[in-house]
């Protein structure tokens, strides 16, 4: 799955301006963290990456749609990026939700993140 993201990234028009956001800055994909303090004053564009960092095993990442955002409800594993550095790239406008489907977190520590994702 990363490197099918990276591939398809690679493909899209050029986007000289993309960037690639580690998720949580320094902090990483973890549990109790704002993330939606920490996506709040960023503009996302297609084309751009998040990349999630955390303890490979500690954690993982879906990308899910609104309701399970909302309610928390984990995809199948197949679905997880798990690898500890996932870069996951930012393909089209609109919405996007990203969950931790590992016990409780998105729950219980509220590890989800959603952002808008605008026209490059
Ligand atoms: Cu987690």
């Amino acid at each position: 799955m990363v490197a099918l993201a990276i591939l398809v990234v690679a493909l899209l028009p050029a986007n000289v301006t993309a960037t690639n956001y580690a998720v949580g800055d320094d902090s990483g994909w973890t549990n109790r963290y704002d993330y939606q303090a920490w996506a709040k004053n960023k503009v996302f564009k297609a084309g751009d990456m998040l990349t999630f960092n955390y303890p490979k095993g500690a954690h993982n990442v879906f990308i899910v749609n609104a309701t399970s955002y909302a309610d928390c409800i984990i995809p199948p594993p197949s679905e997880a990026y798990t690898s500890g550095h996932d870069m996951i790239g930012l393909m089209v406008p609109g919405q996007m939700w990203f969950i931790c489907g590992v016990g409780d977190h998105c729950a219980e520590d509220k590890q989800k993140l959603a952002i808008n994702v605008t026209y490059s």
